[in-house]
């Protein structure tokens, strides 16, 4: 029996794919009101296809429990925020779930860490907390780190199909985990050690980190002189070894923008590329504030209540709202005092901001610049709704004459 800990956007997926696939799985989780609204036979968040896979794990018996359950393999997938101010990572979560495991697990039980954890934190926090209880690592407990790679919007899929890395302290463990992953994992699962997981999965967010901020720099020289950074980008694109992302509004969601900081926090004198694209990512909310104020100028447009904000969550077609572009925007216009901006997002059904609008009609009829900050599929077809605003598309989604772009 497996016992995942910690049902978020990672342990939930993983916990019904384990299921599907026929392994007995248990889900636990702290929180009482998810773990009865799973009990209950709903979902806590939307992804494409998770639904399905719902259905698929409850009738292969699933159960869900906030009680951690006696067993021998553990998937620990809770959340590793960090600190803002240090730029570390706060392992008190994963502690705290290893600790439980440790009250309960029997002799041999095989102990993952899928969450994201910085290079190093295995070592740190991990092993003195089972050397502490005078339990023996590759005896009485065997730890092993499996990162995820899944990307939300494509999840279910890339679950069966992205290849994975596992970490582990000896070759016998890693063919154990292996095999526990292979149920559903059609990709390859390379073992190596677990400090080499752990890098690997930091540096892989930290890489698309770097090439974001690439793309964001484009525009900011491309504005300077009026040019279509996109249509340079699609041009450059063309050259066999060269694939520029897209610029954006900013970069959000729990990964990609805090993965880096990570590494940050642990080498400060090292890292020079990862800081400035970190820093240029973050300064991207601020860039798209000063093209509200170019189109406001320009249209003699004083009144900030005329501007509303399209997209809460931080990218398109998810309700994931950490971190996200629109957030660290409203953040800094709160700052300057600028209040009364106008905000909807179809994914963002509870209200979490100021201003916050339900209905799209309702909200176009009460401004007069549309910011698109997210490139919902629901913007995409709402095109011929929006010909009468004036439009910053900050994600280059609206072939329009006339729109503004970053
Ligand atoms: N973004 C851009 N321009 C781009 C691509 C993305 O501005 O060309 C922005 C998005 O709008 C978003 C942010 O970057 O705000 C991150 O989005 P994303 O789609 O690039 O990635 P995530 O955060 O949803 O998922 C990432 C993935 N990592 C990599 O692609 C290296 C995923 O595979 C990881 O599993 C996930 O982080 C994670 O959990 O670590």
């Amino acid at each position: 029996m497996v016992n995942v800990i910690g049902l978020g956007y990672i342990g939930l997926p993983t916990a019904l794919m384990l299921a599907k696939s026929g392994e007995d799985v248990i889900g636990t989780d702290l929180n009482v009101e998810l773990i009865e609204t799973l009990q209950s036979g709903k979902l806590t968040f939307q992804e494409a296809g998770l639904d399905i896979l719902f259905k698929g794990a409850i009738e292969k018996g699933i159960r869900f429990s906030t009680c951690y359950d006696n067993t021998n393999i553990y998937i620990v997938a809770v959340p590793t925020p960090y600190d803002k101010m240090s730029k570390k990572i706060d392992p008190q979560y994963v502690i705290s779930a290893v600790n439980s495991v440790l009250d309960i697990c029997k002799e041999g039980t095989i102990l993952i860490i899928e969450s994201t954890i910085s290079p190093g934190t295995i070592d740190k926090y991990i092993r003195p907390e089972i050397i502490r209880r005078g339990l023996v690592i590759g005896k009485d407990i065997h730890i092993a780190h499996a990162p995820e790679r899944i990307i939300p919007g494509n999840m279910i899929y890339e679950l069966e199909y992205n290849s994975r890395t596992i970490g582990v302290d000896s070759s016998e463990i890693g063919v154990q985990v292996k095999e526990l992953y292979s149920c559903f994992c059609k990709g390859e699962i390379i073992i190596t050690d677990i400090r080499s997981a752990e890098m690997s999965k930091v540096i892989e967010n930290t890489y698309r980190d770097i090439n974001i901020a690439f793309a964001n720099e484009l525009a900011k020289i491309c504005r300077v002189d009026n040019m279509d950074v996109y249509e340079i980008i699609r041009t450059a694109n063309m050259h066999p070894r060269v694939n520029i992302l897209q610029p954006g509004p900013g970069v959000g969601g729990h990964c990609i923008s805090v993965d880096p900081w990570f590494l940050v926090g642990d080498y400060p004198d090292l890292t020079n590329i990862i800081l400035i694209a970190r820093k240029i990512n973050d300064s991207m909310p601020a860039f798209v504030l000063g093209r509200i104020r170019d189109i406001m100028r320009e249209h003699g447009i004083r009144d900030i209540r005329k501007i509303g904000l399209y997209g809460l969550t931080y990218k398109e077609d998810v309700d994931d709202t950490r971190e996200s572009p629109t957030l660290q925007l409203l953040e800094m216009m709160d700052e300057y005092l600028a209040f009364g901006v106008k905000v909807y997002d179809p994914f963002v059904t509870k209200r979490i901001v100021e201003n916050q609008y339900f209905d799209f009609q309702k909200f176009l009829d009460d401004i007069e610049i549309l910011v698109i900050l997210v490139a919902h599929t629901h913007i995409k077809n709402s095109i011929q709704q929006i010909k009468d605003k004036l439009v910053l598309d900050t994600r280059n989604i609206c072939a329009v004459e006339g729109v503004y772009k970053l």
